[in-house]
């Protein structure tokens, strides 16, 4: 299956949703009136966009039927796929793209990101690069023991303590070892759970802070946020952000939910870049992110004019 198919049927529920309620605005013409507007807004708003991003796109559309006198809203859905593709914020290319780095990667429990930097790690790895992994997840035992699973499958070392270890000592461990080992990319999971969600913060910082102090390469924070959580996502990324000041977002599990949108949300609201998508469990199921691809598979197209 083809790049863009994959990720066009993991958005397919997201797709299904956002064209049945556009059904339901074409419905009463496709004069651009008031309401045509306030209902391509609030159309948006329901598929998860967030109501910044809605506002924006829908503000540079009427601009846009304006200046070019479109005739009607088949030719507004025209330019959808192109607006909502420049709503998300470019960028990011340094983190992942191929440059020496050290990433670490956040967010809270079961969002993905064991997953992630073990698919990451195949990824880089069939690159050319050489790879690291850091365990700095020490609340957990199975946490440790899931990411030593994933070094396997991508034929890379993974640098651990025992449970209840200092995440920052981990994480000082992982840097020495791959200056031993001339890696020029340290990927490290970090836990999603504390006692509280001010101890993780806490944790977290502590960890970004010494890896910053140690690192002779560039570090980078990167979200690792679930698709399915919708807008309860958008405010845990408002909280890492606020803590860690991050580079990047990854989101997972766009596979088989209807929440998609939430990838404009957190990418417009937070001004941070996308770097990856997650589409399903497997090895190769992260895929690149391409802003114009995903507002495609999003939203669809709007060429059968029934
Ligand atoms: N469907 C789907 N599941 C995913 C995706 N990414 C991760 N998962 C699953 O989500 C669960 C939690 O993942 P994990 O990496 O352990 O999350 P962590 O707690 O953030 O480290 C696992 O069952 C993963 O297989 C994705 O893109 N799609
Ligand atoms: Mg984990």
């Amino acid at each position: 299956m083809g790049f863009f198919d994959r990720i066009s049927e993991g958005l397919s529920r997201s797709r299904d949703k956002f064209k049945e309620q556009m059904n339901v605005l074409l419905d009463r013409g496709p004069n651009l009136d008031e309401d045509f507007w306030d209902g391509l807004e609030e159309t948006l708003i329901l598929a998860d966009i967030g109501g910044a991003a809605a506002s924006e796109i829908v503000d540079n559309l009427r601009d846009q039927a304006t200046r070019q006198a479109l005739p009607d809203a088949y030719a507004v859905l025209d330019l959808l796929n192109d607006q909502i593709a420049e709503t998300f914020t470019p960028g990011g290319e340094d983190v992942l793209g191929g440059g020496e780095a050290i990433v670490l990667f956040v967010g809270i429990n079961g969002t993905g990101k064991t997953t992630t930097v073990g698919k990451l790690a195949k990824e880089a790895t069939d690159a050319g690069r050489t790879v690291l992994l850091g365990s700095a997840d020490t609340f957990r035992a199975a946490a440790i023991e899931q990411l030593e699973v994933w070094a396997q499958r991508a034929g890379v070392e993974v640098v651990t303590r025992e449970r209840g270890s200092d995440p920052a000592s981990v994480c000082y461990d992982t840097i020495e070892r791959a200056e031993q080992q001339g890696a020029d990319l340290v990927l490290i999971d970090t836990a999603g759970r504390l006692h509280t969600s001010a101890d993780l913060m806490r944790e977290l910082e502590k960890v970004v802070s010494v890896v910053r102090k140690r690192a002779n390469m560039p570090v980078y924070t990167v979200l690792v946020t679930d698709a399915t959580t919708g807008q309860n996502g958008l405010a845990q990324a408002r909280e890492f952000d606020r803590a860690l000041d991050l580079d990047g977002v990854i989101v997972t599990k766009l596979d088989g939910t209807a929440k998609g949108g939430i990838a404009l949300a957190v990418s417009h609201d937070l001004s941070l870049p996308i770097l990856k998508i997650g589409v399903g469990e497997g090895l190769d199921d992260l895929k690149d992110f391409d802003a114009h691809d995903f507002a495609r598979a999003l939203i669809g197209d709007f060429d059968e004019r029934s």
